[in-house]
C-alpha cells in the first residue's frame, strides 16, 4: 500500500498511518510533552484505540496481555527514559512471554538534548535490555519506515520486544508518506530430523514427557500433543509458570512442573527422554543453596523438537503424523470443583467456587503467588479457559495483563486472582478496567503478608528471621482496605470473609458485565 506523499504529514503522522497499515490497532499510552505530536495525530487517523495507562507498568503489562490474547502487537506509547523505566518491569514479563509489542519512547528533540535538560537521559541504555530490537529515529522522514521495521522485528517469531525511540522533531518535522508493512517472519518449520529423533525416542520404549511452551499449549498444538499421549502414553507437563495455556473441560490436561528443586526432580524422575517444544531444560526459578539449578534429572535426556522461535504446533502435528496418532486425546471432562462447606474464608474455598462458577471461555489471569498456586488443580475440570500467568517473575503483572486480555477478547469474562501485595504495583489497572468498562472481575487474595517470602525464608535455609525481618513481609499495619481503593477508581466493590458470601459476590459478578472487585479476606 502505497499512500501519495503529503506536504503537511508530520513523522508523527506517518508513524501512526504506518503503525495502523500494519495491523497495530491498540496504543496502551502514558505520553508528554515529547509525544504530543503522536497524540495529536490520534484525531486525525482512523484505526488506533488509545488506552490510557496511569502508570508505565500498567501500559507495558497490558500491551503483554493483549499480546497474548491476539498473538499481535499493541503499541505502547511512554515518556522519554523515565517514562520507559517505570514501564520496565512488565517490559521484561513480556521479553520473558515473549510476546510481540512494539514501543514508542518519545525523546527530546536533537538539537535539545546536548543541554541535559531535566528529562535527558540514555533512552536506548534503558531500552536495551528488555528489548530484541532498538532503534533511534534519525529524522522525521524516517520515521515511517522504522515503524514498519519495529512492527516487523516485533512480529517475528515467537514474539519480539521493539523499542522505536523517537526525538521530539523527528515527530513534528514533515514526513513524505507513511510505509507499507514489511513481511511478517514467521516460525520456521522443524526440520524432519528433528521430528525423527521424536518418533525414534517414542518408539525404543522408554518412559517419554514432553515438556511445552507457547503455542504448544493452545489450539491445534495442544490437541496433537494429546494424541500423541493417548497413543504413547507419555506425559504431557508445562513450566511452572507459562504465559498462556487453555486449561478445563474439553481440554488436554497438562501437569504443571512443581516450583522447589526436589520436588521438581521427584516429579520427572524416571523420564528418559523429555521432547522441548518451545521451551528450555528444565531450571529452577532460584539457585538455592546446596540445590541443582538444572531440573532435568540424571539419566534424562532433553530433546528439542521444536525451539521457541519454531512451529511448535506443526512440528506436534507432524509427530503425530509419523507415529499414526489420529484418535484424539482424553478431553478433560467438565466437573465443577465441589463447594466448601461455610465458614471462613480459605484459599482453597475460592478457588473451588472461582473454578466452580467460572464461566465458558473465560480468561485467569493468576497472579496468586503463594495463595492460589497449591490449589491450580482445582480448577482443571472447571469450563474451558485460557490461564495467563506470571512468567518473568516480576510482580505487578496480573491486573495489567488482564487489562489488556479484556481489551483484546471484549466478549470474554477475564477473571483476575490477584495476591494483595502483588497489586499494590500496578493497582492503577482498575482505573483503565473503570474508564474503558471492560469485563475484568478482580479477586482479591487479602492475606495481608508477602506470604510466599515467609516460605522462601526456610527455601534458602535461613530457618527464620528476627522482628525486623518480619516487618518486611506483614502488609497488615495498616490494614489495605480495597474495597475503598477500588471505589475511589470507579470499580464496584465488595469484602467478604466467609465461603457463602465469597459465593454469592463471585456469582453475582460472573452474571453482569463490568469491572468489579472482590476483597477476600483469607
Ligand atoms: C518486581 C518484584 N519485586 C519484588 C519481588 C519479590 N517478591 C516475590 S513475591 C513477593 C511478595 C508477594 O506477596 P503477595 O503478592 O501478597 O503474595 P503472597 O506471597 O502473599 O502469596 C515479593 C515482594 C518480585 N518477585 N518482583
Amino acid at each position: 500500500m502505497h499512500e501519495p506523499a503529503s506536504a503537511t504529514m508530520n513523522g508523527a503522522e506517518s508513524l501512526l498511518r504506518t503503525l495502523v497499515a500494519s495491523g497495530v490497532e491498540v496504543c496502551f499510552a502514558n505520553p508528554g510533552t515529547s509525544e504530543m505530536h503522536f497524540v495529536g495525530a490520534l484525531d486525525r487517523v482512523e484505526g488506533m484505540r488509545a488506552v490510557l495507562g496511569l502508570f508505565e507498568g500498567v501500559v507495558t503489562g497490558a500491551a503483554d496481555g493483549y499480546a497474548r490474547m491476539t498473538g499481535k502487537p499493541a503499541v505502547t506509547l511512554l515518556h522519554l527514559g523515565p517514562g520507559l523505566a517505570n514501564g520496565l518491569a512488565n517490559l521484561h514479563n513480556a521479553r520473558k512471554v515473549p510476546v510481540p509489542m512494539v514501543n514508542i519512547i518519545g525523546d527530546h528533540a536533537s538539537a535539545h538534548q546536548r543541554f541535559d535538560a531535566p528529562l535527558t537521559s540514555d533512552v536506548a541504555a534503558f531500552a536495551r535490555p528488555v528489548s530484541h530490537w532498538v532503534h533511534s529515529s534519525p529524522n522525521a522522514r524516517s520515521v515511517a519506515s522504522d515503524a514498519a521495521r519495529a512492527v516487523q522485528a516485533a512480529r517475528t517469531a515467537p514474539g519480539q520486544i521493539a523499542s522505536l525511540i523517537l526525538p521530539a522533531d523527528t515527530a513534528w518535522l514533515a514526513a513524505d508518506r507513511p510505509a507499507p508493512p514489511l513481511p511478517v517472519l514467521g516460525p520456521a518449520p522443524v526440520s524432519d530430523s528433528a521430528v525423527a529423533q521424536a518418533v525414534a525416542a517414542l518408539r525404543t520404549g522408554g518412559p517419554v514427557a514432553f515438556l511445552l511452551r507457547g503455542e504448544a499449549l493452545t489450539g491445534p498444538g495442544l490437541a496433537a500433543a494429546g494424541r500423541i499421549a493417548a497413543k504413547t502414553g507419555a506425559r504431557l507437563i508445562c513450566d511452572t509458570f507459562v504465559p498462556r495455556v487453555e486449561r478445563g473441560a474439553g481440554r488436554i490436561a497438562v501437569e504443571r512442573l512443581p516450583y522447589r528443586p526436589g520436588p521438581a526432580l521427584d516429579f520427572l524422575k524416571g523420564i528418559e527422554t523429555l521432547i522441548l517444544v518451545g521451551a528450555q531444560a528444565p531450571i529452577a526459578f532460584f539457585a538455592y543453596p546446596g540445590q541443582p539449578s538444572e531440573l532435568t534429572p540424571p539419566g534424562c535426556r532433553p530433546l528439542p523438537l521444536a525451539f521457541p522461535h519454531e512451529d511448535g504446533p506443526g512440528a506436534l502435528q507432524a509427530l503425530a503424523e509419523a507415529i499414526g496418532a489420529t484418535a484424539p486425546g482424553r478431553a478433560t471432562p467438565h466437573r465443577p470443583s465441589a463447594f466448601p462447606a461455610d465458614g471462613a474464608l480459605t484459599a482453597e474455598g475460592i478457588m473451588r467456587i472461582v473454578g466452580h462458577f467460572l464461566p465458558e471461555n473465560a480468561i485467569i489471569s493468576d497472579e496468586t503467588i503463594s495463595s492460589g498456586f497449591p490449589f491450580y488443580p482445582l480448577s482443571e475440570t472447571a469450563a474451558p479457559h485460557d490461564s495467563l500467568q506470571l512468567s518473568g517473575g516480576a510482580i505487578g503483572d496480573g491486573m495489567p495483563v488482564a487489562t489488556g486480555a479484556a481489551i483484546a477478547c471484549p466478549d470474554r469474562k477475564v477473571v483476575s486472582l490477584q495476591a494483595d501485595g502483588s497489586a499494590m504495583y500496578t493497582l492503577q489497572s482498575l482505573w483503565t478496567q473503570a474508564r474503558e468498562n471492560l469485563d475484568v472481575t478482580t479477586v482479591i487474595y487479602a492475606n495481608r503478608a508477602y506470604q510466599v517470602l515467609v516460605y522462601e525464608v526456610e527455601g534458602v535455609g535461613l530457618g527464620s528471621v528476627g522482628p525486623k525481618g518480619r516487618s518486611l513481609f506483614d502488609l497488615s499495619n495498616p490494614v489495605l482496605d480495597w474495597v475503598k481503593l477500588a471505589e475511589g477508581m470507579g470499580v464496584e466493590a465488595v469484602r467478604v470473609e466467609t465461603h457463602a458470601a465469597f459465593a454469592d459476590a463471585f456469582k453475582a459478578a460472573m452474571g453482569q458485565r463490568g469491572p468489579r472487585l472482590i476483597e477476600a479476606v483469607i
